[in-house]
């Protein structure tokens, strides 16, 4: 078992996980819905984007992926039989407003509308996302999250859905991962729209923000119901490479850029200090109004931690300079080396998520977590029937459940674990070949096979509720 062997301990610190902590799986809507062009849904950034020649792996898109929007019944039965709890999905926003702006499209709000009493019917509690990265393409010709306007657009999509569901929908995540959406999309060109500007990505960030706040206070003025209201974030740590002054300031650096940056404003009202005088001297400002972070701080009920890996920071590149050609420091982000990686060659490192959940106690007391994305690819090779017996998956999960209770009993108020994903799909530039799904898809036939792991979890979910 490659998995990190140094928490041999697993099993007796899910043991101890109490019955109310909250065990289910994980999906996006442009990763597993298909049915891209039916039902007056409109084109998302993603659609676009996916058709560039090169930018997809085998020119993948999600045309069809796990054609969830025609099985979507059938999908929600296969969650029952697993035992989840909870179903972590987004919705699409260009299928229930298409274009972004006006009135909701009735038949795209409508399937939520299903999923949702489906979900309920089954006993699984609905778990929403209102936004992972599906832009309407025409917000984009109009700007994107580049544009202040988006910010607004985006809480009035909110208010539209919420509206619909929030009678039946306690659990509300605005975004997934503004990292992704901000910095892929906008600095690092490999994710929609395919941006290679930073100063549009530091723009990106706080429309995102400012997105959030925005809805979360729509959300919050509804009083029909209590909401939990969450927003997600894709974290990790950035420990030095070494004891060097420079690794030690490219990892201050890259905590600020990539850690700060996301928890600061929503938990503490403020961009870092720190992080401003690095854009300054990069020329860039972060585009903040008045008002703008009384908005973004708006209160929330649950932060949404998604852990994959960390990486160590050094502050020297591969021949040993420690500026770049602009004159700028270098940071940069290296393996730790030594440790097991998964299919997409990323570390497996559960003791950093206890790390990082700890710190998160500690510099934002106060703050429930739900892990909402915890996961790994793996080279699965399905048998004859179609099932994969992955135990490297299986060790991944268990070892980071595990290592969210540790968490737990050292006192990071953690309330749940959403598995990454419920079913092989969309993985975004790396197409269908990487698998992150509890259940096999086979993509020809649309037929789903539960892997070892999707039964480690069913039992696992049994256990700590205490019904096995
Ligand atoms: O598949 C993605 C998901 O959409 C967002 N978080 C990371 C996952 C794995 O890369």
């Amino acid at each position: 078992m490659p998995a990190d062997d140094r928490f041999p301990d697993d099993d007796a610190l899910i043991a101890r996980l109490p019955a109310g902590f909250r065990i289910g799986a994980a999906t996006s809507a442009y990763q597993i819905e298909g049915a891209a062009a039916e039902d007056g849904r409109t084109a998302s950034i993603w659609d676009t984007f996916s058709r560039v020649p090169g930018a997809v792996d085998n020119g993948d898109t999600g045309d069809t992926a796990c054609d969830h929007y025609h099985r979507m019944p059938q999908d929600v039965a296969l969650m029952a039989d697993l035992g989840l709890d909870t179903y972590r999905f987004s919705v699409a926003w260009p299928r229930v407003q298409p274009g972004g702006r006006g009135p909701a499209n009735p038949a795209g709000l409508a399937f939520y509308d299903r999923l949702v009493d489906e979900l309920l019917g089954r006993g699984i509690t609905p778990w929403l996302t209102l936004y992972h990265w599906d832009l309407p393409q025409e917000l984009q010709d109009a700007g994107g999250w580049t544009a202040r306007d988006t910010a607004h657009r985006f809480a009035d999509y909110a208010a539209l859905v919420h509206d619909r569901l929030g009678d039946r929908v306690a659990h509300w995540t605005t975004l997934n991962e503004p990292f992704c959406s901000a910095v892929l999309g906008h600095v690092e060109g490999v994710h929609a729209p395919g941006g290679r500007s930073l100063a549009d990505g530091v723009a990106a960030v706080h429309h995102l923000h400012l997105a959030h706040g925005l809805a979360a206070r729509r959300l919050r003025a509804d009083a029909r119901r209590p909401l939990d209201l969450a927003v997600t974030h894709l974290l990790g740590t950035s420990a030095p490479a070494t004891d060097a002054p420079a690794d030690r300031e490219a990892a201050r650096r890259a905590d600020a850029f990539g850690f700060r940056f996301y928890l600061d404003p929503i938990l503490r009202g403020r961009y870092p200090d720190d992080l401003i005088a690095d854009l300054a001297a990069q020329g860039i400002e972060i585009p903040v109004r008045e008002g703008d972070l009384a908005a973004i701080s708006t209160p929330i009920d649950t932060l949404g931690v998604n852990y994959y890996r960390s990486m160590r920071s050094s502050g020297t590149d591969e021949n040993g300079a420690d500026v770049d050609a602009r004159g700028l420091p270098v940071t940069r982000g290296l393996p730790h080396g030594g440790l097991p990686v998964t299919g997409l060659g990323w570390e497996v490192m559960p003791h950093d998520l206890t790390e990082l959940l700890l710190r998160i106690a500690r510099d934002y007391p106060g703050t429930p977590m739900v892990i909402t994305e915890s996961g790994a690819a793996y080279d699965d090779v399905p048998d004859a029937d179609g099932y994969v017996d992955d135990r490297e998956r299986t060790a991944y999960l268990s070892a980071h459940l595990a290592a969210v209770a540790r968490a737990r009993e050292a006192g990071a108020d953690v309330r749940g674990y959403l598995a990454w994903s419920l079913l092989d799909n969309f993985e975004w530039a790396y197409g269908y070949a990487q698998r992150f799904g509890l259940v096999r898809v086979d993509y020809a036939t649309q037929r789903r096979t539960p892997k070892r792991s999707a039964r480690w979890l069913r039992d696992t979910a049994h256990r700590v509720r205490g019904r096995a």
